[in-house]
């Protein structure tokens, strides 16, 4: 009879020993389970920023050729737009490359001008001179002018932006993206 007892005893306390266990291992495997789940989620979030990151900086990055076309010289985009209007983005440096043509002896330079309200004209960024297959690089921060409250020249009715030497042809729109 003590023995059966014992015996019974024995048995319980090996059943409450294995259920120990098993709630153990669940707790485990669920605190990993969270934790993986967690961790993914924080991984799609930085994978999706830097996405973001990318494309606004490929927006950022224009090239712009200049071009003889029926024998005008006009800006041409890398698909081929003719003086396309440029989309930069708010408080991103936007860079503007300008590129010319071997061969061709004509000198270019961009120019990005701010029209103000009363119709004035104020240059804003200025290139140096590109020719015969040279280029160069500028870059324009809106964020520079959208912060300038103090002169006249923070609020411009639009933006455009020119040839030095063909400003008539090679001349389009500057629009700012927020
Ligand atoms: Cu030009």
């Amino acid at each position: 009879m003590l023995e059966i007892n014992k015996d019974n005893n024995n048995k319980n306390k090996n059943r409450s020993i294995m259920q120990n266990k098993i709630f153990l291992s669940l707790i485990v495997t669920v605190t990993f389970l969270f934790l993986l789940v967690n961790s993914e989620s924080n991984f799609v979030e930085v994978y999706s920023q830097e996405q973001q990151q990318q494309q606004e900086s490929s927006n950022s990055s224009i090239v712009l050729t200049a071009k003889l076309i029926d024998d005008e010289y006009r800006w041409i985009d890398s698909n081929t737009n003719i003086n396309p209007t440029l989309n930069m983005t708010s408080r991103v440096d936007n860079q503007i490359t300008i590129k010319s043509l071997k061969g061709d002896s004509e000198e270019h330079e961009i120019v990005i001008e701010g029209v103000t309200s009363d119709g004035d004209k104020e240059e804003l960024v200025k290139s140096d001179e590109i020719e015969d297959g040279s280029s160069t690089a500028i870059n324009f921060n809106p964020a520079d002018i959208q912060e300038d409250n103090n002169s006249s020249s923070s609020n411009y009715q639009s933006l455009e932006y020119y040839c030095e030497y063909h400003p008539d042809t090679m001349r389009g729109q500057v629009q700012i993206i927020k």
